[in-house]
């Protein structure tokens, strides 16, 4: 029988590739816990990664899915996003099983951490891969002894052909805050197109979500994440080509607008999935 995973290098730093009997594949920066790369079986790859992403220890990299903890972007006094996603984390194990393959990595605190927030914590990342399906789910233990609250995201860089082309189906209805206005809005029409720069949060979004573009149908679901970001920064960021906002979308599974507070010996686990409808 053939190896179907691997401990490897990726542009120079730790990751593991993942490969399900079906053939789908998915790779995961030890950096972070973040997945770099999800190929369903039989299709192209789904995730937007920067061509020209910065692959240095301590730096975020742009694309993939980065892990936001313990706190969401700039809503707090901690670098943006939190550190999880430029912490080093332990590969726990990574295989194949009779249809899918699993791995799981964790990140506890640390000398590091304990600078920036000074809590007893363990975050533990499972992303397990089947078909046309892949599901990542990030739980958070309180492993200390007083009870401490964060906010948090699964930040996914969804690949697109071409974003103009692209509809994001079963935000209607639902609230969300404008971050570029400041303002409390509806959502209103049926899809979301996305024509200029984007940064919203979605509140109370249980419903599932269906990314459109004209060759492809893929499903969003989230557990135990109440909010939605949808982010495209239209226009160009340093570590990113210039036209590559066209190839991406964000869509977060978040929780911002009530952050999760664990008391000593509690845990937490959040999910999203993709699946690929076409
Ligand atoms: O999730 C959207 C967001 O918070 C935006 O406001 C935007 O700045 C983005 O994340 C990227 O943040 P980063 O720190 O990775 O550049």
């Amino acid at each position: 029988m053939s190896k179907t995973f691997s401990i490897s290098r990726h542009q120079g730093m730790d990751a593991t590739e993942i490969v399900a009997p079906g053939g789908a594949r998915a790779t995961v920066l030890l950096q972070g816990g973040q997945v770099l790369s999800w190929q369903p079986e039989a299709a192209s790859e789904q995730l937007y990664c920067s061509p020209t992403a910065v692959y240095v220890p301590g730096k975020a990299v742009r694309g993939g899915i980065p892990v936001c903890f313990p706190q969401f972007g700039k809503l707090g006094a901690l670098p943006a996003h939190g550190f999880a996603r430029t912490q080093p984390w332990q590969l726990l194990m990574a295989e194949p099983g009779v249809d899918d393959a699993l791995c799981a990595l964790r990140l506890e605190d640390n000398e590091a951490t304990r600078k920036i927030w000074p809590h007893a914590f363990a975050l533990e990342l499972t992303v397990r891969i089947a078909g046309r399906r892949i599901d990542v789910e990030l739980a958070c233990e309180n492993t200390g002894t007083e009870a401490f609250e964060f906010s948090t995201a699964l930040h996914t860089y969804l690949r697109l052909d071409d974003l103009v082309d692209a509809r994001l189906h079963g935000l209607q209805g639902l609230s969300y805050l404008d971050k570029l206005s400041g303002k409390t809005q509806v959502e209103t029409p049926d899809a979301l197109r996305v024509n200029a720069e984007v940064d919203r949060v979605y509140a109370h979004a249980s419903r599932a979500l269906l990314l459109r573009e004209p060759k492809r149908a893929l499903r969003i679901e989230q557990e135990a994440f109440a909010d939605v970001v949808v982010w495209n920064p239209w226009g160009a960021m340093a570590d990113m080509p210039d036209d590559d906002y066209h190839q991406m979308l964000c869509v977060e599974a978040a929780r911002i607008n009530h952050p999760v507070k664990l008391e000593p010996g509690e845990e937490w686990a959040g999910r999203q999935i993709l699946s690929l409808d076409n």
